[in-house]
């Protein structure tokens, strides 16, 4: 008779950014012959996150679905969407046991989003079964917050340091931690996070979007207990792969037409929008860059509201002077398709981590600039890494205007630096040898399929 196979349910939780790598795994472990349940909540909170979904199912039809219905929580305070849904998701879990205790064959593992693990633990323990975080970030951003319930101690949070000690690692700045993580209580992020963190050490193993040769200082200051006793440990399995998945409004005719490494890629994720006077700025930076450009703009934070058409973000003049050098797309685009072609040779970036992996497994030298969350302290790995460039003086977007000479001069650099395209081109082999048959983060991710038992 045929080996019984694990059966691992996934549960992400809202935004591109946690769905995408979410998806990426649930491909992979199916590609291993895992069984594999998506846990998917509904609503979800954007439009491109059910159109993705959606084109998911479609092309992996033996990869199961499991709906899983939200309570509807309307927060008291006015937070950002994204987090109020974490919150709806957690105050709904209770319903997710029967759910899930009679799936056939019976579950081995669960790999949840870590905003829900101190919820999800007691139920895979019901189930006696193990949990695994899937974490969609830096592996440095997981030293932070493994540290966080110190970081709110009256010692470091009264302290004027300007920089955050971490054990067995390198400072970090104070600058670069998001600010509502030094105000604990102010806002459901930081509440879902210091709700979630205390449980991470109970959890088997903490699956990261990363590579050994990215991050190596910080999974082997985790795996050798130096960032805290007890943690369990780091299982680095990146860069996950893409889907395939392909969607969205799509300008590779345009690319296909461009010579080898002469564009540059603009894009700060899917939720995030910028001032219109920074716009403007940035536009005309790269005019001034001289580089054919391809940018994708969003005027709004979740993309239902978003409305706005290119001409009331951009002038006419803008859009007509740069008609044959660049193009500007509004909407969702195939970001996957776009840092593999050839004709890429740059990105600016917020660095948002699932853009940092899908730069790093193509090579693609980044120009960081990071708005908000944790990409101040992914734009820090993006430059110890030698992917790319990070100007610390910009701060936080929105916090001060950019202005236009500063950006052309950024983007030349990382369109014309060889040194500096040598280091990313570098980045990317390494990238590639980690997945490959074998490969450090392929050999992890076996042997978390073969420790399940079924
Ligand atoms: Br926008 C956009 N097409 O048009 P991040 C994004 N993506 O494929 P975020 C597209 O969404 P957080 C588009 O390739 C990446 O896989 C992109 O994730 C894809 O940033 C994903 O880079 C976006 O982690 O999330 O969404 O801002 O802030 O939570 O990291």
């Amino acid at each position: 008779s045929q080996p019984l196979q694990p059966h691992i349910a996934l549960f992400p939780t809202a935004g591109m950014g946690h769905l995408t790598p979410f998806l990426r795994v649930a491909a992979m472990l199916a590609s291993y012959n895992v069984t594999v349940t998506l846990i998917t909540p509904q609503p979800t909170l954007s439009a491109a996150e059910s159109d993705t979904i959606a084109s998911f199912f479609a092309i992996h039809p033996q990869i199961n679905r499991l709906d899983f219905h939200i309570i509807p929580y309307n927060s008291p305070t006015p937070d950002d969407p994204f987090f109020s849904h974490w919150e709806a998701t957690n105050r709904s879990l209770h319903l997710l046991h029967p759910l899930i205790s009679s799936l056939s064959p019976p579950l081995t593992a669960i790999f949840s989003d870590f905003a829900l693990a101190t919820n999800m633990i007691p139920i895979a323990d019901r189930l006696q079964i193990p949990t695994f975080i899937l974490f969609t970030t830096s592996a440095r951003f997981l030293s932070l917050m493994a540290y966080y319930p110190f970081l709110t101690s009256p010692e470091i949070s009264n302290a004027d340091a300007n920089h955050i000690p971490i054990p067995g690692l390198a400072n970090i700045q104070k600058s670069s931690i998001p600010p509502p993580l030094l105000h604990p209580g102010k806002s459901l992020f930081t509440s879902t996070l210091a709700s979630n963190i205390l449980s991470f050490s109970k959890v088997e193993g903490i699956l990261l979007n990363s590579f050994e040769y990215f991050e190596s200082e910080t999974i082997t200051a985790f795996n050798n207990g130096q960032v805290q006793s007890g943690f369990p440990p780091i299982l680095p399995i990146g860069p996950i792969a893409p889907t395939g998945l392909v969607q969205g409004d799509h300008p590779l005719p345009w690319l296909n037409e461009q010579p080898a490494k002469s564009v540059v890629y603009i894009s700060f994720g899917s939720r995030t929008s910028m001032s219109k006077d920074q716009i403007r700025a940035l536009g005309d930076g790269l005019d001034r860059s001289g580089h054919r450009f391809l940018w994708v703009l969003k005027g709004n934070k979740v993309d239902k509201e978003d409305k706005e058409g290119l001409e009331e973000l951009l002038s006419e003049s803008f859009l007509e002077r740069t008609k044959n050098k660049g193009i500007v797309v509004k909407g969702w685009v195939s970001q996957e398709d776009i840092l593999q072609h050839p004709a890429v040779g740059g990105f600016v970036s917020h660095c948002g981590w699932n853009s940092v992996m899908e730069a790093a497994l193509h090579g693609v030298p980044v120009l960081a600039w990071p708005l908000h969350g944790d990409q101040r302290i992914n734009a820090e790995v993006v430059e110890k890494s030698g992917l790319g460039l990070w100007e610390r003086q910009w701060g936080w977007g929105g916090e001060k205007l950019i202005n236009e000479q500063e950006i052309g001069e950024k983007i030349k650099v990382i369109m014309e630096d060889e040194i500096l395209r040598a280091k990313a081109f570098n980045v990317g082999k390494e990238a590639r040898k980690a997945v490959e048959k074998n490969g450090g983060s392929e050999k992890v991710l076996a042997r978390v399929i073969n420790s399940l038992n079924p």
